[in-house]
């Protein structure tokens, strides 16, 4: 039987997030996080987009909309940017990435997936009973994962608690959490903004994907948010405005929140949710809904 289909049939008693062995393997790091160039990066882009196409097509359900909006935020982080090692996932200076927005599991999942965290193959068991890879982020079921979410809006705060960890452990590991535009309507998001700022946490870059959508409308008809990037500013947040499908631009604004010293960093990364496949770009249709068997297979054509 190949490896692809020993995976999805392994029984769920068989899988189990790895979990360090010891205090040693935790603090030490056996392996190196991929660093690619920028075509490369474009290649990899692709690929997760592919993931999640095939994935929730598959499971018949799941959020395929705002998982490719955030496409080159997460492979220019995956694939670029980020400290970790997929070999031992608890290692203790590993850079923390949280999904705030974690409907958008799919491209955690494919792009954890392609940095070797688990196999590829895996990924087709998406949202199945049993499956370590469930609809919302799960720290205890998918290494990797650093935070559960899918409660929107707690994201931050949990990453703050990360950063602020680091300081009082002396440790230069730093801490990314990626958060929907829509879900910035949550209050519990400006309260951690606003201590980010307080206690001068300066380790810690929120990303927004700002595509302007939300689970039932654009922002600006439900809750706007905007503007965005002066409300953080007031908040004392030092604040970079990007392209969010240029991984040049993307990669730029997270060398430069490096620099920064006694303020947090945000990235307004301005998207399309739906990116990469025409008919679902800017429809909100497909916020919560998988591709039928036959959109699948045009997206994936227009994704080759
Ligand atoms: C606390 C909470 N309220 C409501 C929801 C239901 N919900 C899931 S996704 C979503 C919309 C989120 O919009 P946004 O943050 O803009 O995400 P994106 O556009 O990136 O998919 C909502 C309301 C939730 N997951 N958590
Ligand atoms: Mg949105």
């Amino acid at each position: 039987m190949p490896a692809s289909e020993q995976n999805l049939n392994r029984e769920s008693s068989e899988i189990s997030a790895s979990a360090p062995n010891s205090a040693a393997e935790a603090a030490s790091s056996t392996g190196v996080a991929p660093v690619l160039s920028i075509d490369e990066m474009k290649e990899m882009a692709k690929t997760l987009r592919r993931h999640i196409i095939r994935m929730t097509a598959k499971a018949g359900s799941g959020h395929p909309g705002g998982s490719l909006s955030a496409v080159e935020i997460v492979t220019a982080l995956f694939f670029n940017h980020l400290r970790y090692d997929p070999q031992n996932p608890h290692w203790t200076d590993r850079d923390r990435f949280v999904l705030s927005k974690g409907h958008a599991a799919p491209l955690l999942y494919a792009a954890l997936a392609e940095a070797g965290y688990f196999p590829t193959e895996e990924l087709l068991t998406l949202r199945q009973l049993g499956s370590r890879l469930q609809g919302h982020a799960d720290m205890t079921a998918t290494p990797g994962v650093e935070m559960s979410t899918g409660a929107l809006g707690q994201g931050l705060s949990t990453g703050i608690g990360m950063a602020l960890a680091a300081r009082l452990d002396r440790r230069d590991y730093r801490v990314y959490v990626l958060l929907g535009d829509g879900e910035c309507e949550e209050g519990q998001v400006w309260e951690a903004a606003m201590s980010a700022a307080h206690f001068k946490v300066d380790n810690i870059v929120a990303i927004i994907d700002r595509n302007r959508q939300q689970i039932d409308g654009w922002t600006y008809e439900i809750m706007d948010t905007e503007p965005m990037g002066e409300k953080l500013r007031s908040f004392g947040w030092h604040v970079v405005d990007v392209d969010g499908h240029d991984l040049t631009q993307i990669l730029a604004a997270l060398e430069e929140a490096k620099t920064m010293k006694g303020k947090p960093i945000a990235i307004i990364a301005h998207t399309t949710k739906g990116k990469g496949v025409s008919f679902m770009e800017n429809n909100l249709e497909f916020h919560g809904r998988p591709p039928t068997a036959d959109e699948a297979e045009q997206a994936l054509k227009e994704l080759e």
